[in-house]
């Protein structure tokens, strides 16, 4: 019986995007959380007392800043290095050898695959044959898979790749295959890397993605760590989810529907907030929270929605100090007023809504607009916007929406000031 660990996607000291957009977030604590989740990493290894370790990919996340990088590393295999246990690590699209022009010879219990060929190292006392094959240049299109060597029979085989397989949704193709090529190969695990989010695509084989161990921004939400894999007696028995993150983003949505009251939406978002801190095991958390529903307070809302971001904040403040950071908060409510007929009625509100409102938006002012945000856009770093950006006036929908939402800011502080209703 062994274990090994399976991890992939490190990104060491990975820059935390667009943090220093956001007032108040806590950049100081998580500047260094792929250090301190990659610790983690290395901490498990030890305890569970693994033979070793895999690593599939983008360990770094381009070439390092400063040889501090290499030191950290060289720190924690060395630790690894006490317990006699060996890493085993391919380069992908982030560390291709050609992108990496600050390098430092491995750690001796390090050990990364060649990206000339399909290389395949044999541990003959566990009985194990490991196949991989790093990254050479950022842009791998071929197949790397088709080059693998096949199983060696009577033994563990595992295969050990950056790929995005046949595709997945927000990550790039590089090293494209099927499924079914891993599958040709009879291999028992296949130890992949490349996608962030923890994917189980086939138990016979083992074929996984472990995801990253540490989110860097609110797309990357949910738990992130490695897995944890046991074989007996030539085959898989035991996969193991571990968390090793040291602060984790958390999307939620709080829906209002039928609340009628500022007080209740606080409440809700309060019980929300304390739930999730709950759920995150003592991490801190970065929260998004976007409130949805049909509600007669959403234009209170939208009227005024810095305030209501700072109140949410505060909120969170207050439950867990500075454990919890809220990190946008999005309202996306319906108001139960009917703007039409308000529009229709004969009253002087009425009057001057259809003044404002009954004129559709003049194309000609949203274009003047696009060249405001492709002014700012070159202003601000490109990393402030994140693939989320609503800022995008030649998508129609994306009119609407912003037309739809300063329709409801109008009336919303058009009620609040003038008490019309
Ligand atoms: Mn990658």
């Amino acid at each position: 019986m062994f274990k090994f660990i399976h991890a992939a996607d490190v990104h060491l000291d990975s820059p935390l995007r667009g943090l220093s957009r956001y007032e108040s977030a806590p950049a100081e604590s998580i500047r260094d959380a792929c250090r301190r989740a990659f610790e983690n990493l290395v901490d498990l290894a030890i305890e569970e007392k693994v033979s070793f370790v895999l690593l599939a990919g983008d360990l770094y996340d381009g070439d390092w800043k400063d040889y501090s990088t290499g030191i950290f590393l060289s720190r924690q295999m060395g630790r690894l290095g006490q317990h006699d246990i060996t890493v085993f690590t391919v380069a992908g699209n982030h560390d291709a050898a050609n992108r990496m022009t600050k390098a430092l010879d491995s750690p001796a219990n390090m050990k990364i695959l060649s990206s000339r060929k399909v290389e395949t190292i044999r541990l003959d006392e566990l009985g194990v044959a490991i196949h991989g094959r790093s990254f050479g240049t950022q842009h791998v299109d071929e197949n790397l898979a088709a080059g693998f060597a096949d199983a060696k029979r009577g033994i563990f085989n595992i295969g050990l790749l950056h790929t995005s397989l046949d595709g997945r949704e927000g990550h790039a193709v590089y090293a494209p295959c099927s499924a079914d090529d891993l599958r040709a190969k009879s291999y028992q695990y296949w130890a992949l890397g490349h996608i962030h989010k923890q994917e189980f695509v086939s138990e016979d084989p083992w074929i996984v993605f472990p995801g990253c161990i540490q989110g860097r921004h609110i797309r990357e939400a949910g738990a992130k760590g490695c897995v944890l894999v046991t074989v007996e007696d030539g085959a898989v028995s035991a996969v193991e989810k571990c968390p090793l993150d040291v602060l984790r983003w958390v999307a939620c949505n709080v829906d209002l529907t039928d609340t009628a009251e500022m007080r209740e939406v606080l409440e809700l978002a309060r019980k929300f907030i304390e739930h999730q801190r709950a759920s995150a095991d003592g991490r801190p958390i970065a929260m998004r929270i976007r409130f949805e529903g049909a509600t007669s307070i959403s234009d209170e809302l939208s009227a005024f929605p810095e305030r209501f971001e700072q109140q949410i904040r505060a909120i969170g403040a207050e439950i867990a100090g500075d454990a919890l950071w809220i990190e946008r908060v999005e309202i996306a409510t319906v108001g139960k007023l009917d703007l039409e007929s308000t529009l229709s009625d004969d009253s002087a509100f009425g009057k001057l809504l259809r003044d404002i409102l009954a004129t559709p938006p003049n194309p000609d002012e949203i274009s003047g607009l696009k060249g405001v945000i492709a002014d700012l856009r070159q202003k601000i770093p490109s990393q402030a916007f994140g693939a989320d950006s609503v800022l995008n006036l030649d998508e129609s929908q994306t009119v609407d929406r912003l037309v739809d939402e300063a329709k409801h800011m109008l009336v919303g502080r058009l009620l609040a000031v003038g008490g019309a209703k």
